[in-house]
């Protein structure tokens, strides 16, 4: 199947392959008629901004029947009248009477007349290439230190902001695919960034020319991706359709989709997939079935590959769903979390099975978890999204160690490995505009931070040596605001449209122990 594809093929060709196909979730539900119509109309109005108008998903997750396997309709309208916790999702309790929620709880469990699929035809049909490989110079455009350069997402406008890691000026500032959401994966010498967008959108930018080189569109509803150590391959994890798909690093061709089902056919959305570098592997965790795949890179010869000699999935069966996981640095173990449990489980991806359990009932946000040596031995800290604490576990035993109170639950926590201090925000409640800096030596909480008073303070990246670090102000009127990471006294501000991810150059591409993977 693989492909060298290098005439530009113009973006509605990728709306072209949308093929009909005729549908079957199990839990599906009828409306009659004239519901169907008062329900489509509501839709339209309130839900279709965010889950898209043909309920595919958009800034928000698909509303089809086969995508809400995990969630009863009771459940379902409770999120519908009271919002979703981590999440956009906002209240409508008091926007829409019960009835006519009650008929969007049915709406979404009725199977629509077509759906869409998105097959290889789809995503090859999809590929832009701006630029030849070999056509862009192997040499900046701009003067700065290369490994400490930094990509701010701006969400409010759907743009990415370069930006010197020295003087924190920016560089250059350019336009997005709608929705990114993620952290964009560098190519391993830092010159290329891959970023997806929550519909499916995988943009190559070349950041020494400024420039994009290619586009594809690999699914309709995608969560991440992961680059391999290598630099020669992508992996791509989507909702919709359940499935892996699997890119040529330098020109985003198609090289495999990995359907995602068991062996009994029942398939799954990709809750994330992360490159695993020790193992040259990429791992995936699913949301609907129990098991973690695991998948070599491809030969990085890749006139030789074909499907054949495509690398193939080895699964572990895991005791709970995973919607929530991330890695030990060896990347021996993965720590991940079902969302409706009360606790995490360790696979040891050497032996292939689950071997601890851990007590956390809070609902951790094991994804922006962090390590660090604490007394001797190697601790993860981790946010919770239902409880206002972050806690601290021992690595070696899955004990937990502590649990530091903060103002409200946390969505993401960062450090570095030469910073005394790990920073925690308060992302949900009243107190969204609060910071803490905990003293990763006492677990202490030592100094919290209020940057702009009545507005979501949030999501901090340390520069390359872990001198300073940035924190967005999540706001259309927003800002980054760069910190020294010692003295924690306030250096600058950046005006910026609701900042969300910073990424430093150097810190995602060692694999820094204090930041996101
Ligand atoms: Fe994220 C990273 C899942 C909601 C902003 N988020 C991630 C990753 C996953 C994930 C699996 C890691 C991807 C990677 O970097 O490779 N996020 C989820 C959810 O399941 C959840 C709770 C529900 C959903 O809507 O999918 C969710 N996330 C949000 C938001 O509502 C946020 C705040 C705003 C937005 O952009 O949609 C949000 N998520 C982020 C950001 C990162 C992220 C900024 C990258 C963090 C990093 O530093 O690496």
């Amino acid at each position: 199947m693989f492909r060298t594809l290098f005439s530009k093929t113009i973006l509605g060709a990728a709306l072209a392959g949308l093929a009909i196909t005729s549908y079957g979730g199990s839990k599906s539900v009828t409306l009659s008629d004239s519901d169907l119509k008062q329900t489509e109309s509501l839709y339209k109005a309130q839900c279709a901004s965010c889950h898209g108008t043909e309920r595919l998903g958009g800034m928000g997750p698909a509303l089809l029947p086969d995508n809400l396997s995990r969630l009863r309709k009771n459940k379902a309208l409770k999120v519908i009248a009271n919002g979703r916790a981590a999440t956009q999702m906002p209240a409508f309790g008091s926007v829409l009477t019960p009835e006519q929620q009650a008929l969007l709880g049915n709406y979404i469990y009725t199977v629509p007349k077509a759906i869409p699929v998105w097959e290889e035809e789809s995503i090859q049909a999809s590929q832009i290439i701006n630029h030849q490989p070999s056509e862009l110079p192997a040499k900046p455009k701009f003067e700065a230190d290369l490994m400490n350069l930094f990509l701010v997402v701006e969400l409010g406008d759907h743009h990415v902001t370069l930006l010197n890691g020295d003087t924190f000026e920016p560089i250059h500032r350019f336009k997005s695919r709608f929705a990114l959401h993620g952290g964009p994966k560098y190519s391993p010498d830092g010159r290329f960034v891959y970023f997806a967008s929550r519909d499916g959108w995988i943009t190559k930018y070349d950041i020494y020319n400024l420039t994009v080189v290619a586009e594809i569109r690999a699914g309709i509803n995608t969560r991440n991706l992961a680059v391999s150590s290598d630099g020669k391959s992508v992996m791509v994890a989507n909702y919709l359709p359940n499935n892996l798909v699997l890119l040529d690093a330098e020109t985003l061709d198609l090289m495999k989709v990995y359907p995602v089902q068991n062996a009994e056919g029942k398939t799954s959305r990709v809750s994330a997939v992360y490159n695993a570098p020790p193992r040259n592997t990429f791992i995936a965790a699913l949301k609907d079935l129990k098991e973690v795949w695991e998948i070599p890179y491809p030969s990085s010869d890749k006139s030789k590959f074909n499907e054949e000699r495509a690398p193939k999935v080895r699964t572990i069966a895991v005791n709970d769903y995973l919607d929530d996981f991330f890695f030990d640095p060896d990347y021996k173990l993965l720590i991940g979390a079902s969302r409706d449990a009360a606790g995490g489980q360790v696979v040891d991806l050497d032996l292939g099975k689950v071997t601890s359990s851990i007590p956390l009932p809070g609902m951790p946000h094991l994804g922006s978890g962090i390590t660090w040596d604490y007394q001797g031995k190697q601790v993860l800290a981790t946010p919770n999204l239902k409880e206002g604490k972050v806690s601290v576990i021992d690595m070696t035993t899955w004990e937990v160690i502590k649990d530091i109170k903060t103002e409200g639950p946390g969505f993401f926590m960062r450090s570095h490995e030469k910073s005394p201090y790990a920073w925690v925000d308060v992302f949900f409640g009243p107190n969204k505009e609060a910071v803490h800096v905990i003293d990763k030596k006492t677990l202490e909480i030592v100094k919290t931070l209020r940057p702009a008073p009545g507005k979501t303070a949030a999501h901090v990246e340390f520069n390359k040596d872990g001198s300073k670090l940035l924190l967005s102000i999540w706001d259309m009127d927003g800002e980054v605001i760069v910190y020294d990471a010692n003295t924690l006294e306030e250096e600058k501000r950046l005006p910026m449209v609701k900042p969300s991810g910073k990424y430093n150059v150097w810190n995602k591409t060692q694999y820094e122990r204090g930041t996101s993977h």
